[in-house]
């Protein structure tokens, strides 16, 4: 690590503050270019800790960056982990309020529960079925902290990987029965397809984003619990939204999941 506790902290709450009070800041890595990853997930961690002291209960785990699609599009090359709050959980045809919010995009992903605990390394796709209760479909709504979402992946691993809402419904199922490879996702806002893709879009495979995740964790000597929710990447890429727009993402065998944002 490079930077010092006190830095870590200090950018801990530039960032939270510029998300509580949608004011968004210049990535971070401008000022401190000689921040490593194990810095940039220690400010990660001194963000999730600063809102679990107010309470914030922490919802979930999720993977972004997954598809090569959101690779492309944001010009980078690795996957990155980051957090969910019970404040982001939103509801399935409800509203999506953006004056909290700096600069919205919504993304399709495919949700896994866990019924078993998974630690990495070493962990792949079949011991990810294995210890899978169920799938469900689930919309990420990511909104960076860093000015017209210029960032590189140093800086956005401390701001969470750009978590801000999740909206979770459709069906859920036993992964099992599913092919979720091949299974189709198509995404409209404003009853226009906008975007359309397939499970392998997220690392070839859903399962092997949450394989992807216990390893980086196992690596940091964290594991993932019985229990755990965890969105696997969009399966395209991101989509701006405005109030007033409607969001529907449509997924074969899972359902819909829909929201509007005011
Ligand atoms: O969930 C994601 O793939 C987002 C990762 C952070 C990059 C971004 O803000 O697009
Ligand atoms: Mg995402």
């Amino acid at each position: 690590m490079n930077l010092t506790q006190d830095t870590i902290a200090q950018l801990a709450g530039l960032l939270e503050d510029a998300e509580l009070k949608r004011e968004p800041v210049r990535k971070i890595t401008d000022a401190h270019p000689g921040m490593d990853w194990d810095d940039a997930y220690a400010i990660q961690d001194a963000i999730r800790a600063r809102k679990e002291a107010r309470g914030t209960r922490v919802a979930g785990l999720k993977m972004g960056l997954t598809s090569f699609a959101k690779m492309r599009q944001m010009g980078v090359t690795e996957p990155v982990y980051g957090f969910l709050t019970d404040y982001g959980a939103c509801m399935d045809g409800g509203v999506i309020d953006t004056a909290a919010l700096i600069h919205p995009k919504v993304e399709a992903e495919i949700a896994f529960v866990l019924r078993r605990p998974l630690r990495g390394p070493g962990c792949h796709i079949g011991d990810v079925l294995a210890a899978t209760d169920f799938v469900l479909p689930a919309v990420e709504v990511i909104d960076s902290r860093y000015e017209q979402f210029r960032f590189d992946l140093k800086s956005v691993i401390a701001d969470n990987t750009s978590s801000a809402r999740f909206v979770a419904g459709g069906t859920h199922r036993r992964a099992g029965g599913l092919d979720l490879k091949n299974l189709g996702v198509v995404l409209e806002k404003n009853g226009e397809v906008v975007a359309t893709a397939a499970g392998a879009a997220v690392l070839g495979h859903p399962a092997s984003s949450v394989a992807m995740l216990a390893n980086m964790l196992g690596a940091r000597g964290r594991a993932l619990p019985a229990g755990t929710f965890i969105m696997t990447g969009g399966v395209t890429e991101a989509i701006a939204v405005a109030p007033g727009d409607c969001i529907t993402a449509r997924y074969q065998h899972l359902g819909t999941v829909s929201m509007r944002f005011a």
